[in-house]
């Protein structure tokens, strides 16, 4: 039941009508729009970055990029992959990445968007909640066999018939078909499956569609001002959606400018490429930001031609946001945004004000935002606080999904019965439709910027032998905003070490972020009032008492 529902739910048809008659869905794909600009940009460069294939750096115009895409398209389709199949990709920062996206685009296929931080556990659920038909990854890269992790995925998961590896000599033979005209797809249909951040359980899959993911990343690239001659560096995972579309790659790709594809997104490999490039904005998380701070005062790279960093993906206190335009020599741009949609940016003409103490304001004018009730996980969107007044973030609009990939029983919580998104988030919204992200009500864990679900964690420990019960939760950290604890009770007479612990969780084929940077044995967990504790209360009860001793 859990993983059972439909694969998309659509807009209701007035809303569609209305979205296409205001412009905001123009009835174009992926495939399409590339090639348009690839008649608009032919010869200026559209991709810098490291080839998976030859590990040196390799920089492809538009035109190229075009032509890369559609041969690409038309080898995966010579090898078995159909219109409408899904195919996980887990790709790092390769300048492959991109034409292997537009490929799979071109050819129907539904990209599903692994991290290069997944691992078998995970990989495992992606690819068979969605069915995958195919992976595409890589080799060796940073000491991890990505090519042999994707197999013993397809080993276990029936669905999956094929694993592309690029970089391969049978990848660059793929990867040199002779392009061919191959239908385009539904623009109104789902064109990837993006990642939830997770709250209960496992990530969900957000099916995002040609038409309303193109309107958010037009708009991105339109309020953060680019232009054919900026410069989009990405320093974080590419596949995450903020480096995609907030204004991301896709936004960059959009107003003609270059994307630059850092392997890596430390301050020294980064700063080596603003100066060599010529990097104009960058998107990153508050952890970053904060290195990246650091790391200016003693650079002797010219930083001169960054004009924007955007921050976000967690939250970035007013301190940090205070240093960064001295330190960088650039603007600071907040953007609150999510997967499942919705994005908030402050405006580059904002005032110091506001861009210093809020998130941003949304995207669009038909973005339908509602601050209600926190304490009540139902409340519907009538449910409004007084204006001012801290409450839950729920929205509808144009480019935010209405339920998530055949999750037909989560989607009935998670979504409110016309439709809203209940984003988790505890927000404050300002008089001048600004708002300012206060807390959460939702079960995640923010590390960084990197989402952990406490209830997936605390499964892993549970399956350990001398574990009984395990609560997950965040504690304040000066760096990463949030760490996580676990707090375990063991069976009676074990006494698992923490070191011992914290090795099964990633034996268990997890993303490191999501292994609990501390581990507490504790002989049982507090009881609040009468009856059973809720594993919720539980959570809120030991992150109280972390917080105060
Ligand atoms: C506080 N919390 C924030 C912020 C995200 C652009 C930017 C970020 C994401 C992203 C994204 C925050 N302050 N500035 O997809 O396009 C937390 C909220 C939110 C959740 C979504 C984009 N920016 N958050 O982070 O799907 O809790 O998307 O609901 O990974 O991150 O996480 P995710």
């Amino acid at each position: 039941a859990a993983s059972s529902g439909p694969d998309f739910t659509p807009w209701p048809a007035e809303e569609a009508a209305r979205y296409r008659a205001l412009g905001h869905w123009r009835g174009q794909t992926f495939g399409t729009w590339l090639s348009g600009l690839a008649a608009a940009y032919a010869g200026r460069t559209a991709v810098v970055g490291v080839s998976a294939a030859t590990g040196e750096q390799v920089r492809w115009t538009y035109a190229e990029l075009d032509e890369r895409a559609h041969r690409l398209a038309a080898g995966f389709a010579a090898r078995g992959i159909e219109a409408g199949e899904r195919v996980l990709v887990q790709l790092p920062n390769v300048a492959e990445y991109v034409p292997v996206l537009f490929g799979l685009w071109r050819a129907g296929a539904l990209p599903v968007f692994a991290l290069p931080a997944h691992r078998h556990s995970e990989l495992v659920h992606f690819a068979s909640h969605a069915e995958a038909a195919a992976i595409v990854t890589v080799g060796e890269h940073e000491r991890h066999d990505y090519a042999a992790e994707a197999h013993s995925v397809a080993d276990e998961v029936a669905p999956v018939r094929r694993v592309f590896v690029v970089g391969s000599d049978e990848f660059a033979e793929l990867a040199a078909t002779e392009p061919r005209e191959l239908p385009d797809p539904d623009p109104g249909a789902p064109a990837f499956l993006q990642l939830s951040g997770g709250s209960t359980g496992m990530s969900k899959l957000i099916p995002r569609t040609h038409d309303d993911y193109l309107y958010s990343v037009r708009e991105s690239a339109r309020i953060c001002r680019l232009r054919p001659d900026s410069v989009y560096l990405v320093v974080l995972p590419a596949a995450h959606n903020y480096p995609m579309s907030s204004p991301g790659i896709l936004g960059a790709l959009h107003a003609g400018s270059t994307v630059v594809l850092s392997p890596r997104p430390d301050a020294d490999t980064a700063f080596a490429l603003v100066e060599s490039e010529g990097v104009t904005m960058c998107g990153v998380v508050p952890p970053l930001a904060a290195a990246w701070v650091q790391a200016a005062a003693r650079t002797t790279r010219d930083l001169s031609t960054l004009e924007v960093l955007l921050v976000g993906g967690a939250k970035c206190g007013r301190e940090l946001a205070e240093r960064i335009e001295p330190a960088l020599g650039c603007r600071l741009q907040q953007v609150f945004g999510m997967a499942e949609g919705l994005v908030f940016y402050t405006r580059l003409d904002d005032p110091d004000e506001l861009v210093l103490s809020t998130q941003g304001r949304p995207i669009s004018l038909d973005d339908e935002i509602r601050v209600v009730n926190p304490d009540d996980p139902e409340a519907s969107a009538a449910d409004v606080v007084e204006p001012g007044q801290a409450g839950a973030l729920l929205t509808r609009g144009p480019y935010t999904i209405r339920g998530y990939y055949r999750a037909a029983e989560h989607n009935a919580t998670a979504f409110t019965a016309d439709g809203f998104y209940r984003t988790g988030d505890l927000v404050r919204l300002h008089p001048s439709g600004h708002v300012e992200v206060v807390g959460r009500v939702k079960e995640q864990i923010n590390r960084g910027g990197e989402k952990v679900a406490p209830e997936e964690v605390e499964n892993h420990l549970m399956a350990h032998s001398g574990v009984l019960d395990a609560a997950l939760v965040g504690v304040a950290d000066a760096f990463l905003g949030e760490r996580t604890c676990a707090y375990v009770v063991p069976v009676d007479g074990a006494e698992p070490a923490e070191a011992e612990l914290r090795r099964f969780v990633r034996e268990r084929g997890v993303a490191a972020y999501k292994v609990p940077d501390r581990v507490v044995l504790t002989a049982e967990f507090p009881t609040t009032g009468v009856g059973k504790t809720s594993k919720r209360e539980l959570r809120a009860v030991l992150a109280d008492q972390a917080k105060n001793g």
